[in-house]
Order: structure tokens, then C-alpha cells, then sequence
């Protein structure tokens, strides 16, 4: 087989890249190692910057976010019992959408089958070959080895795929910081306990109540690294949440059976650069952040936004700066969300290690974020998201 650009990874970063590139008329295969219905059936990010709102809308796939989705006006931080509201709309006019990253994914699957989108799932053992500057990747669908010639890769394929492992030592540099703490997931399908999120900070450790629609909620807890699912009952979950969130929250928290229970480990992680030769790193594969700061799906959006647009102008224009800048242009946006992502985690959570002078620093942190107009303002500012 022959294509232009062979992408990676069926996650939202390359269904999104291989469609905005069809829609512009450049040729593209993804190549998915798992089944649609597992993809599918990750619970993962919640909530989407306006950027990525407006890049979906660009790509022609709005419609269903904009009807189910729901737009949010701000958030709450809550410590000590008290719930500080950084209002995105008063103070930026900006706005976020709650929409989950499972409900994009289905979105982007449909979108490629309505276009004859050529997604190959369960292709075992991809491999990138005749880098940096004559790529083909070979893979294994139902036991024979398949090769797909290509101009580029588009590396898309997550924190574990085998992109980002295809440089070379002498070339990535990657640059690590692993959180001495877990998040526990639990989706629920009861009422969301309000109508905005709740990132509580506690000294029993953060929570975050977050939601999927009015009947679906998403909630988290601050575990230790070594915790497990099963130390958990429904029960044992919901007591601790309450005991984190403002007492009013708690008293209208509604329980129910939890649907989908998991701990997920807290990282800040940047491989650089993200692009060798004719290979592109994209999404997670090039970067990952500590949930915290709602980061993760949308700068997988970002990337396919800046390549996309550097693709096109490639073969377009014959124009190449785009290609170039590639690397500088997506690091610059992700160390800023790294650096917000970072920060949020650090203002939220106990840390194992943390002394009286760290607890007073976060206290006086919140205070500040209390008390002034400009500390909301740069809180809100990242959390909306930074232009692309
Ligand atoms: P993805 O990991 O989504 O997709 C990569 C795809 O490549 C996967 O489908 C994988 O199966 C495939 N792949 C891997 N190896 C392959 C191979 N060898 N061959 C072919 N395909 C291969 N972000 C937020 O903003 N908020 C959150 O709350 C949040 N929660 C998260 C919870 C968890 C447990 C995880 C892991 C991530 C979470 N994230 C969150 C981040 C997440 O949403 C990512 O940022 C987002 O999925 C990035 O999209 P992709 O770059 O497409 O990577
Ligand atoms: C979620 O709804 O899953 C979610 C929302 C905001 C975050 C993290 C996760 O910061």
C-alpha cells in the first residue's frame, strides 16, 4: 500500500489529524493496534478548551458536541470548606465545553466511516522503518505482514507507542516528573453534585467532581501511588469524597454504583523534539500531563492543529516552514501547559513529603486566588487555554 502520511494511533489525535488532511485532499492510513469497541471504551478527559471547540467546528465535527455538550462559564477551587469561582466569562469572556473525550472519539470514528476513512484496527506490530528520510511502516492484520510506502509518519500513538521510540538516543531528550500520587476515577450515573466542576484541595488529599451529562458524573480522588481498585468499595469512595468537597456539596452528592472504577498514575513527561526527518511526534506520544489542568486531549488537538495546517501547506504550496517549525511551534504551547498543569497539581494536592512552610505556601496560594482579580484571571486564562 502507498499513502501520504501513515498515522499511528487511532486515538483523538490521529482520527483528528487523518480527517482535517482528507478533507484538504492529502491521502492518509491510521493504523489502530487495538479494537474500535476498546478505544471506545476509554473513560478519559472531560473537558474541552474553546480552541479545540473551534478546531472540531473547522473539521465539520461540531454538531453533536455543540447539542450535548455543555458550556461552562467557570470553575470552583475549593479548600477549608469554602469555594473560591473563577468566573472565565467575567473575567476573559472565554468558556469551556464539557464533553467527554469518548464521546469526540465516537464523533471522529463516525467522521472517517462517513468519508471513507481508510482505519486499520487491530494491526499488530507496527513498525517504523527507513527513517529519518524514507519512511514505510510494516504492521500484521490477521497474521500477514502488510507495508504501507509513505511521504510521512505521524507519530499518534500514546505514551507507549513506538514512535517516539523510533529517534535515536544522540537526538531525544525527554524530560520527566513522576507525582508521588494516583488518581481513583469513578463514573457514576448520577446528577453531577453541581453545575460547575469542584477541584477541592483537602488535607486528606484533592478531589475533583466533574460530570459527563446530567445523569453522569465524574468524580476523583488523591490516592497513594501503591493503592488499589479493589481497596475501594462504591461506599468507601463516596464517604471519602464527601469528606473533601465543601459540606454544601456534600449534603447534595448523590450516590449510586459505580460504572467504571480506575486509578490512573500523575506525570509530567516532554520528549523533544517532536519531529526527526519525516516522522512527526503528535499527542501523547511526544507529551503527557498530570490530569489536573484539563491539558491532555487538548494539546493532542493542538499538535493537529499546527501539523495539519504545516501538512497542507507542504503539498499546497510546496511550503516547508511549517514542517520546520513543527517542533518549536508545539513545544512552545506544550511547556506552558505542562508548566499550568504542573502548578495546578502542586496548589491541589498533599504531597507525601510536604512540610508546614509547603501547606502555608498553597494556603496563602488560595488565599491569593481569593482575594485577587489578577490570580483568578491567569488561572483562567491557562485553564480556558492558551492560544494556539
Ligand atoms: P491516545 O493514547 O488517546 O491514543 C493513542 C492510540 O495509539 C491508542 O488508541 C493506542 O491504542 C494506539 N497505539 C498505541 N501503541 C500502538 C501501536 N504500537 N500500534 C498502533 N497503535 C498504537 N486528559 C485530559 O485532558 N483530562 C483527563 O481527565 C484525562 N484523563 C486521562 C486518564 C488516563 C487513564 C489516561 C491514560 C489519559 C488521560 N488523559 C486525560 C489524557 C488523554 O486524554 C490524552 O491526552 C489523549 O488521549 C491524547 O490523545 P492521543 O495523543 O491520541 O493519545
Ligand atoms: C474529567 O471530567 O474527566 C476531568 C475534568 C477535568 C480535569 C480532569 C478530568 O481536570
Amino acid at each position: 500500500m502507498r499513502t501520504q502520511v501513515c498515522i499511528i494511533g487511532g486515538g483523538p489525535a490521529g482520527l483528528l489529524l487523518s480527517h482535517i488532511l482528507h478533507r484538504a485532499g492529502i491521502d492518509s492510513i491510521v493504523l489502530e493496534q487495538r479494537s474500535r469497541s476498546y478505544v471506545l471504551s476509554r473513560i478519559r478527559a472531560g473537558v474541552l478548551e474553546w480552541g479545540t471547540v473551534t478546531e472540531l467546528d473547522q473539521a465539520g465535527l461540531g454538531e453533536r458536541m455543540h447539542r450535548e455538550g455543555f458550556v461552562h462559564d467557570g470553575v470552583l477551587i475549593a479548600a477549608r470548606n469554602r469555594a473560591i469561582r473563577i468566573d472565565f466569562k467575567a473575567l476573559l469572556g472565554k468558556q469551556v465545553m464539557v464533553y467527554g473525550q469518548t464521546e469526540v472519539t465516537h464523533d471522529l470514528y463516525d467522521a472517517r466511516d462517513a468519508m471513507g476513512g481508510r482505519v486499520i484496527d487491530e494491526a499488530d506490530g507496527v513498525t517504523l522503518h527507513g527513517l529519518p528520510d524514507r519512511p514505510f511502516v510494516t504492521y500484521v492484520k490477521n497474521g500477514t505482514e502488510e507495508r504501507i510506502d509513505c511521504d510521512w509518519i505521524a507519530g499518534c500513538d500514546g505514551f507507549h507507542g513506538p514512535s517516539r521510540q523510533a529517534l535515536p538516543k544522540s537526538i531525544l531528550k525527554t524530560f520527566e516528573k513522576v507525582y508521588p500520587f494516583g488518581w481513583l476515577g469513578v463514573l457514576s450515573e448520577t446528577p453531577p453534585v453541581a453545575d460547575e466542576l469542584i477541584y477541592a484541595n483537602h488535607d486528606r488529599g484533592f478531589a475533583l467532581c466533574s460530570m459527563r451529562n446530567e445523569h453522569l458524573s465524574r468524580y476523583y480522588l488523591q490516592v497513594p501511588l501503591e493503592d488499589r481498585v479493589e481497596n475501594w468499595s462504591d461506599k468507601a469512595f463516596w464517604d471519602e469524597l464527601k469528606r473533601r468537597i465543601p459540606h454544601d456539596a456534600a449534603a447534595n452528592l448523590v450516590t449510586g454504583p459505580s460504572v467504571e472504577k480506575s486509578i490512573a498514575p500523575l506525570r509530567s513527561f516532554v520528549a523533544e523534539p517532536m519531529r526527526w526527518g519525516k516522522l512527526f511526534l503528535v499527542g501523547d506520544a511526544a507529551h503527557i500531563v498530570p490530569p489536573t489542568g484539563a491539558k491532555g486531549l487538548n494539546l493532542a488537538v493542538s499538535d493537529v492543529h499546527y501539523l495539519s495546517r504545516a501538512l497542507i501547506a507542504h503539498y499546497r504550496d510546496g511550503d516547508d516552514h511549517g514542517v520546520d517549525h513543527y517542533s518549536e511551534t508545539a513545544l512552545a504551547r506544550v511547556w506552558k501547559a505542562i508548566r499550568f498543569s504542573w502548578w495546578m497539581t502542586t496548589l491541589l494536592h498533599r504531597f507525601p513529603d510536604q512540610t508546614e512552610f509547603d501547606q502555608h505556601i498553597q494556603a496563602g496560594e488560595i488565599d491569593y486566588l481569593e482575594h485577587s482579580v489578577a490570580a483568578r484571571t491567569v488561572l483562567a486564562e491557562n485553564y480556558t487555554g492558551l492560544p494556539f
